[in-house]
């Protein structure tokens, strides 16, 4: 133990963080080995360059000079603008999953600290009427799309080190959803120290724990290198990553044509595509895919000038509002080809300056922070867009496909994500001769439920006993 500690003194003060271990002798025996354990996962190296490059100073978001939008596959197969064969690459799609060669992938690492859900984001209550969690509809949707094209669609679940065990449990605890144990993988994203702004330092969360974050959804793809999961899947013949987050409860969760698209379009080198839907209006909080040059990339909400998020074209549309739902198809090899060098992972960090609580070293006391205090790096998996060879991008129906629930009330809430899901639901059932009230905003007067297992899209229900006129206000669960 005391070789151990000074070697590890040694690191540390060569690296400006030894007040880490400002409060080691007071710590029982367990905790000096936890604190211990927790540095040497740390590559002082690369944080030195990291705390350089993103904590000391600002890097500066060059936006290309020729940023253009990119051009996408429209929801409307017959729009003249791009027309294209829907059903053959809707058939080859559905290939795809028959042979097994489709994997989905859920990232559930994020810390939900905007919701103020106390659990991971994927036990969440989601649904319009019997509140089934996030996990449940993801898992319904896989038993439904295997019960249709057989074949067995393996779930890779990307969890982080905080939430790891109480996701492990909560699937245990539901009988993994009526899936197959082992075709269910589950692993922790990495994590990398909250770095005090100004000073570069580490903060100590507990005397005996460094304050530490889920390195990004973009973490997701060195993830899946180190946990072994690409390597399941290459023995499985898994050959593409249906690739979706874990707040959205309309994602399809593996999309046949999508899929098809994906890995037999033209202009699809099959490395990494992305759903998109127009942005609902200037200012929403989505990224939104453009190209520069022979580049496609996602310029995140936050980077968008105003004045070319408010631009709009001939149509009257906006101009740069293809937005990202986070929905990708990954081929498995586009995932080695960006892993093989596990000590160059390509993909940069972006800071995000968050209020991170801490032990003060000189007093040992716990100071709340009002203001931000520290930096958190984080990967986002778009990053790899730039990084393909022929990404494609795809249009969907926002109402078809997106609810996500991330804040507790306002945009983006359960509130809001009840009224499209029951729009959409309401949507199908009216497009089977059911009556459906609306509320004069074109919004339905009315919760609607519908299972998975029920229908996976609006053609599933003509095998469906429905009812003749649903009520306002009525409950509806199918
Ligand atoms: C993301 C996109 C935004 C848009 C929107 C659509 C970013 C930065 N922005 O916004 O452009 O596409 O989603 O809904 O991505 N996660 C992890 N590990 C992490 C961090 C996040 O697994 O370390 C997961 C998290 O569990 C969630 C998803 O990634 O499923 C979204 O993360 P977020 O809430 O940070 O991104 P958000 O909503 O700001």
């Amino acid at each position: 133990m005391i070789d151990r500690l000074e070697s590890i003194r040694r690191t540390l003060e060569a690296h400006g963080q030894a007040h880490v271990l400002a409060f080691f002798d007071e710590l029982d025996r367990s905790q000096q080995e936890e604190l211990l354990d927790q540095i040497e996962q740390i590559d002082f190296e690369a944080l030195d360059e990291l705390i350089a490059e993103y904590v000391l100073r600002k890097p500066r978001i060059e936006l290309p000079g020729d940023l253009e939008p990119a051009p996408d596959y429209p929801f409307d197969s017959s729009d003249p603008a791009r027309p294209y064969d829907a059903k053959k690459f809707r058939g080859k799609g559905e290939e795809l999953i028959r042979g097994g060669k489709v994997a989905a992938f859920t990232v559930a690492g994020g810390q939900g600290t905007r919701l103020g859900w106390d659990g991971p984001k994927g036990t969440y209550p989601a649904t319009v009427v019997t509140g089934k969690p996030l996990f449940r509809v993801f898992a319904e949707q896989i038993v439904a799309t295997q019960r249709r094209y057989g074949g067995t669609i393996p779930w890779y679940i990307m969890t982080s080190p905080i939430n790891d065990a109480a996701t492990r449990a909560f699937f245990a605890d539901n009988n993994y959803f009526g899936l197959v144990r082992r075709n269910i993988f589950m692993f922790p994203q990495g994590v990398l120290p909250s770095i005090e702004s100004g000073t570069g330092k580490l903060l100590l969360e507990h005397k005996h724990q460094i304050a530490m974050n889920p390195d990004g959804h973009g973490g997701s793809i060195k993830a899946l290198s180190v946990s072994g999961a690409i390597e399941d899947m290459v023995g499985r013949g898994i050959k593409h990553i249906s690739y979706f987050q874990v707040d959205n409860p309309l994602v399809r969760a593996v999309d046949p044509l999508f899929l098809g698209l994906h890995a037999e379009a033209r202009d699809s080198s099959a490395e990494i595509s992305s759903k998109m839907v127009a942005k609902a209006h200037a200012e929403e909080k989505v990224g939104v895919f453009c190209r520069a040059g022979k580049k496609t990339m996602v310029i995140e909400y936050s980077d968008l000038p105003p004045e070319l998020a408010r631009q709009t074209d001939e149509r009257g549309r906006l101009r740069f509002g293809a937005g990202n739902i986070a929905v990708h198809a990954i081929g498995v090899k586009f995932v080695q080809k960006l892993t093989a060098n596990v000590h160059h992972f390509g993909l940069p960090y972006h800071r995000a300056e968050k209020k991170v609580p801490y032990i003060d070293v000189r007093t040992g006391k716990r100071v709340e922070p009002q203001e931000p205090n520290a930096v958190k790096l984080e990967a986002f998996v778009f990053d790899a867009i730039p990084l393909a060879d022929g990404p494609i991008i795809y249009e969907t129906s926002r109402v078809e496909e997106f609810a996500p629930i991330k804040n507790a009330k306002g945009a983006d809430s359960p509130a809001t994500s009840h009224q499209i899901q029951s729009d959409r639901n309401g949507g199908w059932l009216a497009r089977n001769g059911v009556t459906v009230p609306s509320d004069g905003d074109g919004h339905v007067a009315a919760m609607i439920e519908i299972s998975p297992l029920t229908a996976l899209e609006a053609e599933d229900l003509v095998k469906v006993e429905l009812p003749k006129v649903i009520a306002p206000k009525q409950e509806v669960v199918l």
